[in-house]
């Protein structure tokens, strides 16, 4: 009976060991299975030892040791001091004499206080950096190799991060909802901080080095002005002793009217004495439990938060009173552009260049405008927002959404380093060619100091973090990418597959293309040829592009589309909105002409007729039919694609992907028929008779209603 009782815990043991239920993300550190690699790594590992005594250090100790047990299944005892038999030296720079000849002065000073240096030739490697956080970056890439399969032998690799804050924004409420959130609820369980920490605050800060993630914000930026009382700064307190030893640094949102809904003052005028004495205190208060506090993130006057137009006060005096009260200890703002007012008639499009560029050169020396990626509100495609190129004396801040609130939120797999790059890389022609969206923001086209990337989360308490196990890369390429905007979509993929799931090459050479094409595909079902903000409203889940009832026009799908007998798309050139003429001239002679627009952006820029004839030599009527049946037919590819890969993935993430695709295929088909039926009654012409033919109708696609849908 014992020996029966010892055997089912053994085969629970496994089961367990083998259950993979997404938790670990990309930092699995299983055997390596390649007996040569192994061999190989083993050799060059031999004898570890890291240097220095800091909590950073004991979790760079700590991340090896696991590590390295893990990948080689040797546990190896990881020194404290060195000898000359060590192999892996890890270490800060000054932390050891020994490092000094192996790596250069010039090269120390190339790396900033972030960037590392890893060395390697047969029997001896070295990680190194100028600060403790710098080489535990240093070690992540060098695990990551060897979690890929790389060789390890010989190495020269420098590595400076391209922009200085990396950031996730959370739209985390304090009741633990998230909004747009897809995965669960809330990580930061508020309630039960500061005397509880969950696992999952250390987990959580480890991913986030392991991309090079330095800053978080907690809260929404629709804000709640409780998270700046005492009570609550306690328990950001905690959070912050969490992630320091990690190199990230937490910042807060900072709710305008807070002088009024916590102090009672009369006003939150920017410029009234009180108020500026108010947040000087508050600032004092927060860095006196927090002293490397980053500081606030402020949404103000847009969709009803408050801001201090409300005192006709411009942007920049509401955010250089901020600004004042968090420079004495080094704290910056950041004031986001994302403004519209349902009062203004003038296309949306333009409502945040026409306020923020006026203001160009009047913010404080720490403050960042943080803009969006596109000018209306991260569509499954946009093109660049005009204002990045327009405001050269401020730094301005990319905000890029990486939870999935217009791409398909939990049920699509989507991977968005493309959409990323394809901001990133865009022309602004701002001081000619080659002044790309990444050049404007990394500071170096216009001399910033400050810079930075952002990506509002995709985070929750579900087991595998994201809701979707396929959603893990997208956080993961947000990381990546701000540290080096330079990397390919290709290349991201390939790593985090290979992390995540499997080095089997066929897996990762088939995997990777549905990554690399996932995003197209939702576009083609989605929103093609430039359509946009044609989801349903509220929650976003779904299309209702017939939605017309909403306060605000632009809360409103016919608003965005503005399909008629004549035609469909948004005017947005001289002969329309003007929208157009925000941005650089060369720019705008590329999507100015019907002609010659890409016709990625036609109807963003143009009501083209139904007729209209497009490069394939279809009418932009049968393209449209065409490209929505394509994005149908590439869901299919993509289920296929997938089940060829049933004994390359463990059984549980195979199974979660297979059953979402599923789900995916059933929503990219309502996306195409609903879209279509509707489009259909302006266009009064057929489906073309070889696509498969909606089999419900409008009316009930119509009646469609998800009073529960998340994210809400
Ligand atoms: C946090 C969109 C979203 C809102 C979000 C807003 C913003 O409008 O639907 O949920 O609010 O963007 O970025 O502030």
């Amino acid at each position: 009976m014992k020996k029966l009782n010892l055997l089912l815990l053994f085969v629970l043991a496994c089961f367990c060991v083998q259950a993979e239920n997404g938790y670990d993300l990309w930092l699995r550190y299983l055997p390596v299975s390649n007996p040569v690699l192994l061999q190989q790594y083993k050799q060059q590992l031999v004898s570890p030892v890291v240097l220095g005594s800091s909590s950073t250090v004991s979790v760079i100790r700590t991340e090896l040791a696991s590590a390295l047990k893990g990948l080689t299944g040797n546990a190896y005892t990881v020194s404290s001091s060195l000898t000359s038999t060590n192999t892996l030296i890890i270490g800060k720079a000054d932390a050891s004499k020994i490092l000094s000849p192996l790596v250069t002065k010039e090269e120390l000073k190339q790396l900033g206080e972030e960037g590392f240096i890893l060395k390697a030739k047969p029997g001896k490697t070295i990680i190194t950096g100028n600060t403790d956080v710098a080489v535990l970056y240093g070690l992540f890439h060098y695990l990551r190799l060897m979690q890929s399969n790389q060789p390890i032998t010989n190495l020269n690799i420098i590595s400076v991060p391209k922009l200085k804050l990396r950031m996730l924004n959370h739209w985390d409420n304090m009741n633990r909802t998230v909004e747009r959130g897809y995965a669960g609820f809330s990580i930061w369980d508020w309630h039960r901080l500061p005397g509880f920490i969950d696992q999952r605050y250390i987990d959580y800060a480890r991913a986030n080095a392991s991309i090079g993630i330095n800053a978080v914000t907690l809260t929404n930026v629709n804000a709640n002005a409780l998270i700046l009382t005492p009570a609550y700064l306690e328990k950001v307190k905690a959070l912050a002793d969490v992630f320091r030893p990690y190199g990230i640094k937490v910042f807060l949102t900072a709710r305008f009217s807070a002088p009024i809904e916590l102090a009672r003052l009369k006003t939150a005028d920017p410029l009234n004495e009180d108020v500026k004495a108010w947040w000087n205190n508050k600032a004092n208060e927060i860095y006196s439990y927090i002293p490397d506090f980053g500081g606030f993130l402020v949404k103000a006057n847009s969709e009803g938060q408050p801001g201090p137009q409300d005192y006709k006060r411009t942007h920049a005096e509401g955010a250089n009173m901020l600004a004042n009260a968090v420079a004495p200890h080094k704290g910056i703002v950041i004031w986001r552009a994302f403004v519209y007012a349902a009062e203004n008639p003038v296309d949306r499009h333009k409502q945040a260049y026409d306020d923020f560029v006026p203001l160009d050169g009047k913010f404080n020396d720490n403050v960042m405008v943080q803009v969006k990626n596109g000018a209306i509100d991260f569509m499954p495609r946009e093109p660049f927002h005009p204002l990045f190129g327009a405001m050269p004396k401020t730094p301005l801040m990319m905000e890029f959404q990486v939870t999935q609130e217009y791409l398909g939120q939990a049920t699509n797999w989507v991977f968005l380093a493309p959409l990323f790059k394809e901001v990133l890389d865009a022309d602004t022609y701002a001081k000619g060619k080659n002044s790309t969206v990444a050049k404007v923001i990394d500071g170096s086209l216009d001399n910033h100091a400050l810079n930075g990337m952002t990506g509002v989360a995709n985070i929750g308490t579900d087991i595998n973090w994201c809701g979707h196990p396929m959603a893990q890369a997208n956080w993961y390429a947000l990381g990546r990418l701000a540290w080096n905007y330079n990397l390919s979509s290709d290349a991201i993929a390939e790593e985090w597959l290979r992390m995540t799931y499997s080095n089997d090459a066929a897996f990762v050479q088939s995997t990777k293309q549905i990554m690399l094409r996932s995003r197209e595909i939702m576009v083609d079902y989605m929103n093609p040829i430039g359509l946009h903000h044609i989801m349903a409203t509220g929650h976003h889940y779904g299309p209702g592009p017939w939605v017309s009832n909403l306060n605000r026009p632009e809360w409103n799908p016919v608003y965005y589309h503005k399909a008629d007998s004549i035609g469909i798309g948004f005017n947005r050139t001289s002969t329309g909105s003007k929208a157009i003429e925000q941005y650089f001239p060369e720019v705008r002679k590329q999507w100015e002409n019907i002609a010659t627009c890409d016709e990625k952006y036609l109807l963003w820029f143009h009501h083209a007729s139904w007729n209209h004839t497009m490069k394939s030599g279809r009418s932009l009527w049968n393209e449209l039919c065409y490209k929505y049946n394509t994005g149908v037919d590439s869901v299919k590819w993509m289920q296929r694609e997938w089940q060829k890969q049933q004994t390359k993935v463990d059984a549980q993430r195979f199974k979660e992907v297979s059953m979402l695709l599923n789900v995916q295929l059933e929503e990219a088909k309502w996306w195409r028929n609903a879209c279509l039926l509707y489009f259909q009654t302006f266009s009064k012409q057929p489906i073309p008779s070889n696509y498969e033919q909606p089999d419900k109708t409008l009316d009930y696609y119509k009646s469609l209603r998800f009073p529960f849908a998340p994210g809400n």
